[in-house]
């Protein structure tokens, strides 16, 4: 039977934002004309159909569309029905057009529904759920088109997320960048219980506090089930603790009506204390089976109660199991007044008991993650809704109410009203130089020296590109050299707070004063916490139509401790700039363990992020400014910039168009190869010294060597794959360099770094390669030391030259 619904469907159809009346949007919110009770019996009424379309929409994704690749689609029937009752009442009564959401991520069938009903999302997309060009499978902000605030997926991101999104809000208040003073919106999360297994929650947490942080909401669809099991008991009583410590009130959310109605009768306390002690297990295995089990188990714990006998009289089998069932997460009215109650800007968290897969025959059941309901139970859930055959997308079949009340509701939906979500900035002009005093020729400067020198002269100067630079790092703002722009620009906080040592006169070349109009966040030694801010504050332009130019400091190796946030940030097109120093083992004594060797292959790996290693602060300048360009424009990104500390001296020369085109494209000829050369030696960043003082000495051997500047491996690379896909075969920009060298002259690679990330120079144009770089890990000593061990220094250069022309001479 059903298969053949898949043929039968009529024509795709948009329910789209035309079919509500097309002011609605911008109309100002007026009192609903509906009464209260025919608002909860139209919200009633969606619940339904939103469990329907959710449980529908994965159904037909597995069983209707003819799958082509053998895989099954997947989607979380039983984590979409738990949520219901909750975004329900969020989207379609309590949320305002203003409010910011973060949908934990197996509820995107949820999500993609209600927008749906509100002419948002089109059925289209529906029908190609979790499909290329789909509704996705995850809430995704920059691929689906449904108005996503907060992309989610690895879980626990979203919900930290929400609690730095609601500072950047303050922030851009505060600081008189948001375009207009209307109401702040609350930033919430609609989160998974297990999602709080993850530390970087409890990290935000914290910071949160710190912070003091306002109108945050995180609502926990507590149906105490991961994805492999039913949770541990009591776990919650310990994070609720957790919670308080740390500035939430915590609305726990445990009954609905019908079981507090029985708990209210004389001796229902009984009731109220058997299921509060009964193991999560327990109530999980008979919410399964049902009525009849639930006799059996309460008639054996407790028949002896003159209230549970009553209760077990007067109910039959499927009374009782919606009464044992009736948790307020499923309680629409209990779930309203909850969200209504609340006056104040204090963070909250509503603890909302649920059953995963309630309303569907998964319901408790401890496999139900991904577990489908077949396609006998889906008719019968079909048969029960009352939904005809051929009618699956229909919003409103099946809901046994005139189709104009629910039209008049959702037409009056507080949160589809009102101004379109996403802001327009404009962008903001970038000087043509910066850093003009920040290196002269001959001066031994790191670029990480440069790039403080670069940033404090910035923050002397007025106009709007320093007024919207926000830095921030995790606790080493003074060892990456922020310390010259926070001296001038000042820390932010909600309160001005006086620098104490320099009030009494404790001499420090440091200003450590704060206030709500500093630009520097101050975080605590947390990378998760520190990305997840760069992408909130990396948002702020289609957030809270706030432009502003986010740059972050870190040292390069802890990336990798925080590299799920900063993947996640990328993918969720947050713009900013990350400047990690030190980095490789240049760094030197300061330590093995804060060794960087993978980053560069991780800068090449990322989506989203434009990755650089310049030698010389001349290029790190021009990068800069070329930055905070690629972070406002349209089709630009995000920008990673690895930096020394390693002292370099210096070159004498004028940036000239060619130059500033060439290194912003990835590579220059520092020392252009002589017309058919046998050799160059392409490196990248701080081995610059080494790099000149072996082709100084290969000079006489081999005349006409070039030198390959790459600052940027990932930018050569994307270009180059980005010709070939075009069919312009010799058109990018590593090519066009290249074609200086003999067909088979040889590359000598050289980073402090993985040497995968240069060694695929070699397959540009068929030249052999001799890779130099850093494979071992985690040894401190100098650089003369180091760079012998690692095979880096200049002899290791001239070595590797050497071997490459014996072997070509061999050769021919
Ligand atoms: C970081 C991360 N690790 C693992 C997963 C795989 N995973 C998906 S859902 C899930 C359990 C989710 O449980 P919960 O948050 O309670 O959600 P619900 O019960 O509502 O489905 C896990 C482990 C993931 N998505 N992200
Ligand atoms: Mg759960």
């Amino acid at each position: 039977m059903f298969g053949s619904i898949g043929n039968d469907l009529p024509e795709p159809r948009a329910y789209d934002r035309d079919m509500l009346a097309t002011d609605a949007r911008t109309a100002p919110l007026a009192p609903p004309a509906l009464t209260p009770a025919a608002r909860l019996d139209c919200l009633r009424a969606l619940e339904k159909k939103v469990l329907w379309l959710s449980t529908w929409m994965i159904h037909h994704a597995n069983h209707v569309r003819a799958a082509r690749d053998g895989l099954k689609v997947g989607g979380h029937q039983a984590s979409s029905a738990s949520i219901v009752t909750l975004m329900t009442a969020l989207y379609l009564d309590v949320l305002r057009p203003e409010d910011r959401v973060a949908v934990k991520p197996h509820a995107s069938p949820v999500f993609h529904a209600i927008q749906y009903l509100l002419g948002r999302q089109t059925r289209d997309k529906l029908e190609r759920f979790r499909g290329l060009g789909g509704a996705q499978s995850y809430p995704s902000r920059t691929k689906d088109t449904d108005d996503v605030d907060f992309s989610t997926g690895s879980v626990g991101l979203g919900v930290a997320m929400t609690l730095f999104a609601a500072l950047v809000r303050d922030y851009v208040r505060l600081q008189g960048l948001a375009p207009d003073a209307g109401p702040p919106g609350r930033m919430v999360a609609l989160v998974g219980d297990a999602e709080f297994d993850e530390g970087n929650v409890f990290e935000a947490m914290l910071e949160g506090w710190k912070h003091d942080v306002r109108s945050l909401w995180w609502v926990i669809d507590y149906n105490r089930q991961s994805l492999d099991s039913v949770v541990t008991d009591r776990l919650f009583t310990r994070l609720g603790d957790v919670l308080r410590t740390t500035g939430f009130e915590v609305v726990t959310l445990k009954y609905g009506k019908r079981l507090q109605a029985a708990i209210a009768r004389p001796g229902g306390e009984a009731l109220r204390c058997w299921i509060d002690d009964c193991p999560n297990s327990l109530y999980s295995a008979l919410t399964w089976k049902g009525g009849a089990s639930w006799r059996a188990q309460l008639r054996r714990d407790m028949g002896g109660v003159p209230v549970i006998r009553e209760l077990l009289d007067e109910l039959d089998d499927t009374a009782l199991h919606a009464l044992m069932t009736d948790l307020a997460g499923h309680d629409l009215e209990t779930v309203l007044e909850a969200f209504q109650a609340v006056d104040d800007d204090r963070p909250r968290c509503f603890l909302a008991y649920t059953i995963k897969g309630h309303g569907l025959p998964l319901a408790g059941h401890k496999d139900n993650h991904a577990g489908l309901i077949s396609r006998a139970q889906l008719t019968e859930l079909q048969e029960s809704l009352g939904i005809p055959s051929g009618q699956e997308w229909e919003p409103f079949a099946g809901l046994g109410m005139p189709e104009e009340q629910l039209r008049a509701f959702l037409a009056e939906v507080p949160f589809a009203r009102g101004p379109s979500p996403v802001h327009v900035s404009p962008p903001i002009p970038i000087p043509e130089r910066l850093g003009l005093a920040s290196a002269r020729p001959g001066d031994a400067v790191s670029t990480q020296t440069g790039f403080g020198r670069i940033l404090a002269e910035l923050a002397g100067q007025d106009g709007e590109l320093a007024r919207r630079i926000v830095t921030t790092s995790p606790d080493v703002t003074v060892s990456t050299n922020l310390g010259g722009w926070v001296n001038r620009r000042g820390i932010f906080d909600r309160q001005s707070r006086a620098d104490v040592f320099r009030d009494l006169d404790v001499p420090s070349p440091l200003l450590w004063a704060m206030s709500p109009r500093g630009q520097h966040f101050e975080l605590g030694i947390a990378e998760h916490n520190f990305f997840l801010l760069l992408a909130a504050l990396g948002l702020a332009a289609p957030l809270f139509g706030a432009r502003l130019f986010p740059v972050g400091t870190l040292y390069d190796p802890f990336i990798l401790r925080g590299l799920d946030a900063l993947n996640y940030a990328c993918y969720q097109g947050a713009r900013f700039m990350v400047v990690a120093t030190p980095s490789g083992i240049s760094l030197a004594p300061e330590g093995g363990a804060h060794q960087s060797i993978i980053t560069p292959l991780v800068g090449l790996g990322l989506d989203g992020i434009a990755a650089f290693e310049p030698a010389f602060v001349d290029e790190l300048a021009e990068i800069m400014r070329w930055g905070f360009e690629h972070m406002q424009a349209e089709d630009g990104g995000s920008v990673y910039l690895r930096l020394s500390t390693r002292p370099i001296p210096q070159p004498e020369r004028q940036m000239s168009e060619t130059l500033r085109a060439d290194l912003l494209a990835g590579a220059y000829w520092q020392v252009p190869p002589a017309p058919g050369a046998e050799l160059a030696i392409a490196y990248a960043g701080p081995v610059t010294p080494e790099v000149a003082t072996a082709h100084r000495e290969i000079q006489e051997e081999i005349p006409g060597a070039g030198i390959l500047a790459v600052t940027s491996a990932d930018r050569l690379h994307a270009g180059w794959l980005a010709a070939r896909r075009e069919g312009r075969r010799g058109g990018s920009h590593i090519e066009r360099l290249l074609t200086d060298l003999a067909p088979d002259a040889a590359l000598i690679t050289v980073i402090d770094g993985h040497p995968a990330t240069l060694s695929w120079l070699g397959a540009v144009a068929g030249h052999r390669v001799h890779p130099l770089g850093v494979e071992r890990f985690g040894e401190s000593g100098d650089i003369p030391d180091l760079y012998r061990l690692h095979a880096l220094d200049a002899e290791a250069i001239i070595e590797a030259a050497a071997c490459a022309c014996l072997e070509r001479r061999r050769r021919r």
